[in-house]
């Protein structure tokens, strides 16, 4: 049996969770879960980070002794996700005895082993950050991630010797392509290490601070956070010789954001390498989660509330939308109103009426039993083909942890499921008493709608539940194998009862602030005419693209027929009214602007997959383009 083993980042307790601790750790339980499908044994770690200079000042500020004040910060991280759906493995906190035994062994052995030194050093240093700068590193004199002037300190610390590990650093990357995904965060990682690499301080002098683990071979000082803190997802699982460790750490994935990657992909490595320690198999970055184009922070006063979300949306709902909503790599942006429409389109359009009217058509058509198929036609081999592609495709997604496009990819099939009822018009055959059809088509649909409670388990486990149920399936994770459901179209056993109804997602309405209901008030009483609300234009699926070919459609000549790359893979059709202005050759390469989400509609026998943006000016048409060049599939709002 493989095993899987996956991290998120151990949170700071100088603050309360917000949606992006929210998120790392529901990706991180999303993977986990569903590497449980996929037969593997796993463990899933989260914890707490406790010690520090930042931890004593917020401590400080809330007029309580560090001890207490981590204790209940502490818990209402590990409080917080079962409320979101988390079933971590374990908890960890750096202030447990058994992880200060295992930093201190780390240090010793790296100690004995010479690649810890005893120097003076002096440096910029950011107390935000927790750590040195050089001059060269500052912007404008500033610490690049705080924006504040740092202190000039100059004093004896200790060193571990990490330049010596940078060629075999930058070996190992290049060696092995996947140890640290996306790619551009691999590249940003590589540019790091085309520059001399410094040592790392990895000790503060009690006289500055004595919250941290103290060294075993000088009581003078004690661990600069980050080399206690990286030590988490070994000391966890009982570094050296605990089975846990051996069975789980061959194959561990941290998942972080952009923000510490160099932690993760620099120090980590050199620190597990001096060690001793064979080194992690996958660093995963994701971006950041942005509310009206800024970074949430504390500060900013923007900071989202993942209770207050699960409390508005319910847990499904916000576990999907953050799931679909950010691509692996790439920020994010959270609104309500893009929660709302996603959860309508996709859950109660798609996927819950997909549901409901399968069932509906089962109870009336089949005493709500699962009815016994008959031999397929090309239309269900189709279908089931594509069914088993389908799952082959977000098995290969969810692997690297891009979940994004595994739901995309998935939601194409759901769509394809119900128009695949649309065609076979189960109510057509039940009037031409056609049962031997009906029951095959239902059967099919009811396979297909089990693959699909299998394959959004580990996003929606709520939902996921609920399905199997209504399915009348006994739900065992560990008795599913989605590889295999890759390559075999399992049927429902026929008889089985299903139940008379699914209303799995009703429909979400946006749920105005007090402030916001005040200000649409106001607007009320002096109407405009054919006002679009900005949840309509919310609807929109603004994207750039780029013309990959452009030809001439036959019999007109205003219509051009366009292949637009929308990025991620995405190729569209697309029939613009653009013949008059543009010829093929010249439209071909440049980039466009894109409604992506348009209802396809056919053209001259063409179906055409969105619109393309013109402006309209006295000369004709003038495409929409952006200033300058973005990746095609770019988000417009
Ligand atoms: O850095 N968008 O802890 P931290 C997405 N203790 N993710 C976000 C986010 C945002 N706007 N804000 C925070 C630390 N995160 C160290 C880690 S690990 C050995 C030590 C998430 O509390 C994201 O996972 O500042 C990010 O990497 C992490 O919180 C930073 O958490």
């Amino acid at each position: 049996m493989n095993s899987f083993y996956v991290t998120t980042p151990i949170y700071y307790v100088n603050a309360l969770p917000h949606l992006g601790h929210a998120y790392t750790t529901i990706l991180a339980d999303c993977a986990n879960r569903f590497h449980r499908l996929l037969n593997e044994k796993t463990y899933f770690l989260t914890g707490t980070d406790e010690h520090g200079d930042k931890i004593v000042q917020a401590a400080e500020k809330n007029g309580e002794d560090p001890k207490s004040y981590v204790d209940k910060i502490s818990a209402r991280f590990q409080g917080l996700w079962p409320e979101l759906g988390v079933e971590n493995n374990a908890f960890i906190r750096t202030t447990f005895p058994s992880h200060k035994r295992c930093v201190q062994r780390i240090l010793q052995d790296v100690f004995d082993k010479g690649d810890i030194y005893f120097g003076e050093y002096g440096g910029y240093y950011c107390y935000g950050c927790e750590c040195f700068y050089t001059e060269k590193e500052l912007e404008n004199g500033l610490c690049p991630d705080h924006l504040e002037k740092p202190t000039y300190i100059k004093e004896e610390n200790y060193f571990f010797r990490m330049s010596k590990y940078q060629d075999w650093l930058k070996e190992h990357i290049l060696s092995h392509p996947d140890f640290i995904q996306p790619r551009q965060y691999r590249a940003e990682v590589l540019a790091m290490l085309r520059e001399p690499l410094d040592d790392l301080c990895i000790s503060r002098p009690k006289t500055r601070l004595t919250w941290g683990i103290e060294l075993p071979f000088d009581q003078r000082f004690v661990t600069y956070v980050w080399f206690d803190a990286l030590i988490n997802y070994v000391s966890a699982l009982g570094w050296p010789d605990h089975e846990l460790f051996r069975t789980f750490w061959p194959n561990a994935h941290h998942l972080v954001a952009k923000d510490i990657l160099k932690p993760h992909a620099v120090f980590w490595p050199t620190m597990l390498k001096a060690a001793g320690i064979e080194l992690y198999k996958g660093l995963r970055v994701h971006g950041y989660w942005k509310v009206d184009e800024t970074k949430m922070s504390k500060s900013l006063g923007n900071v989202v509330d993942p209770l207050e979300m699960r409390k508005k949306y319910g847990l499904d709902g916000f576990r999907y939308f953050l799931m679909r909503e950010m691509q692996l790599g790439h920020d994010g942006s959270f609104s309500e109103q893009a929660l709302v429409s996603r959860f309508n389109a996709d859950l109660a359009n798609d996927l819950g009426n997909l549901f409901n009217r399968s069932l509906s058509m089962a109870r009336k058509y089949f005493q709500g039993k699962v009815p016994q198929s008959g031999a397929w036609t090309a239309e269900d081999r189709e279908i089931v083909d594509r069914g088993l592609r389908t799952m082959h495709d977000y098995v290969q997604c969810f692997q690297d942890f891009r979940m994004a496009r595994g739901l995309e990819t998935f939601w194409e099939f759901i769509r394809g499921l119900n128009k695949y009822i649309d065609l076979s018009a189960p109510w057509k055959l039940r009037k031409e008493g056609d049962m031997d059809r009906l029951a095959t088509v239902m059967a099919l649909v009811l396979a297909g709608l089990r693959r699909t409670a299998l394959a959004v388990w580990p996003i929606m486990p709520d939902a996921g539940q609920k399905m199997c149920a209504q399915l009348g399936l006994d739900f065992r994770p560990e008795e599913i194998d989605l590889i295999e459901e890759a390559g075999n179209w399992r049927q429902l056993q026929p008889g089985t009862a299903l139940a008379e109804r699914s209303n799995l997602f009703p429909r979400q309405e946006f749920i105005l602030e007090q402030e916001q209901i005040t200000e649409s008030k106001s607007r009320e009483q002096e109407p405009e005419p054919a006002e679009a609300g900005y949840e309509d234009f919310q609807k929109l699926q603004l994207l750039t693209g780029k013309v990959l070919a452009a030809e001439k459609v036959k019999g007109t000549d205003k219509l051009l027929k366009l292949e637009v790359d929308l990025g991620e893979e995405r190729k569209r059709t697309i029939v613009a009214g653009l013949a008059k202005d543009y010829a093929p050759q010249e439209i071909q390469g440049r980039q466009v602007t894109v409604v992506a989400n348009l209802k396809p509609r056919k053209l001259r026998g063409i179906l055409s997959q969105g619109m393309v943006l013109t402006v309209h000016t006295p000369s004709g048409l003038t495409i929409l383009s952006p200033e300058q060049d973005v990746p095609p599939g770019s988000r417009i709002s």
